[in-house]
């Protein structure tokens, strides 16, 4: 089989998902660490977006689509659920973290506050935001995992998000007002595949 290039920076969070999956399945893959709008993402995603995928003659952008296919094509544990209605309950969990989560999480809080270097008080209304979103996911959180079928796709989407606000103090706060929040995190850090994709520390 063609070799499995998964392109983009690992401190992603996106792409530290994408791995997750490859590590929780066994597949080897070849890491191109390039950053966002480099010639090797915009020759696959329109608009510069990292992850993006290259196997042989199929490329792909889009992490939902990314973990899809490597999930349909290579063996190792399923990452989705096979029934239809376990199936869609997984794409609402995706769908939520992809644009909602992530949006308010990553987009408006730690990028700006980590990589723009904005005062504090610009990411207020964010804070205020992600403080509902860790409050909503307490009530979610009922066993190991986020989806009955054990470690799938939706927790490797969602854990590096929540290390990721778990760094600021604002973020840890929202995770330590969270029981089960908290021990999730810290549950799913020590899984093998979230650990042997984890991005290393930032010099
Ligand atoms: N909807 C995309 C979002 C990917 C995304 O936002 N990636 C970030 C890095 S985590 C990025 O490339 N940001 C650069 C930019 O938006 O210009 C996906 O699900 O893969």
């Amino acid at each position: 089989m063609a070799e499995l290039e998964i392109i983009g920076v690992p401190f992603s969070n996106f792409v530290w998902a994408v791995r997750a999956c490859c590590a929780a399945k066994g597949v080897p893959y070849r890491l191109n660490p390039a950053r966002p709008h480099s010639p090797e993402v915009l020759a696959i995603h329109p608009f510069g977006k990292i992850p993006a995928l290259r196997h042989g003659e199929v490329t792909l952008f889009e992490t939902r689509a990314i973990i899809g296919y490597i999930d349909a094509v290579f063996p190792g544990p399923k990452l989705l659920p096979q029934d239809p209605v376990a199936m869609a309950r997984a794409e609402a969990w995706l769908s939520l973290v992809n644009t909602t989560i992530d949006q308010v999480c990553m987009r408006q809080f730690i990028v700006p506050l980590v990589f723009g270097k904005v005062e504090r008080g610009a990411v207020a209304p964010a804070v205020a935001a992600l403080e509902k979103q860790v409050a909503w996911l307490e009530t979610q959180l009922t066993g190991d995992f986020v989806l009955p079928m054990g470690f799938s796709a939706v927790d490797a989407d969602l854990v590096p998000i929540l290390h990721y606000i778990n760094t600021q103090p604002e973020g840890a706060a929202a995770i330590a007002a969270a029981p089960k929040v908290a021990a999730y995190l810290q549950r799913l850090l020590a899984h093998p595949a979230m650990l042997a994709s984890a991005p290393p520390p930032r010099g």
